[in-house]
């Protein structure tokens, strides 16, 4: 059985992260989307608040699992037996950011990246941006399971 892992911050999870995620599990035997717990980082939602959310808007994705960890990402890969991390590239940008991250953990354990090229559709999308836009009044919904974007809208207080 092939496992691959699906790591990110998912504060909170977008589409364009469901899209990535479903990609893989049609790639992979199993995926694991792993919250990383980041304790210098605080975020907008609680750790098993994303994996609440990313659970509800993956729903129906048989393959999918949700775990969190800490430390480094290729410890994580080892103790779960995962042979790839899969990661979406966005833009040029990502691929700036991802390639030394790949080249690094592959480095420390021999784990390989797999990049899967962002839908169109979701290529401008990232939490930060929705969190945003979202506390400045802007409408997020096509980016956004609606349960999430519920939980979203009253965690903002709006
Ligand atoms: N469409 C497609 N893919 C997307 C989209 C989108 N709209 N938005 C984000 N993604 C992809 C990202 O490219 C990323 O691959 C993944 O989804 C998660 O995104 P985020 O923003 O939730 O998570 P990040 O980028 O903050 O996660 C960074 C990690 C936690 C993966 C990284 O810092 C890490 O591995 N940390 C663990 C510590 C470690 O091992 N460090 C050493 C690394 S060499």
């Amino acid at each position: 059985m092939t496992i691959a892992v699906c790591p990110g911050s998912f504060d909170p999870v977008t589409l364009g992260h469901v899209d990535v995620i479903t990609r893989a599990a049609a790639l992979f035997d199993e995926v694991v989307v792993a919250v990383a717990v980041n304790p210098a980082k605080q975020g907008l939602f609680t750790v098993d608040e994303r994996r609440d959310l990313l659970a509800t808007a993956l729903d129906g994705v048989g393959n999918v699992r949700t775990d969190a960890f800490s430390g480094l990402v290729v410890d994580y890969c080892r103790s779960i037996g995962a042979a790839a991390l899969v990661k979406g590239l966005r833009s040029a940008t990502d691929f700036g950011f991802e390639e030394p991250m790949a080249q690094m953990n592959r480095h420390q354990t021999g784990v390989d990246s797999v990049f899967l090229i962002t839908d169109p559709a979701h290529s401008f999308v990232s939490s930060s941006l929705v969190k945003e836009v979202a506390r400045g009044g802007g409408d997020v919904a096509a980016f956004l399971h609606p349960e999430v974007l519920r939980r979203l809208h009253e965690r903002l207080g709006r």
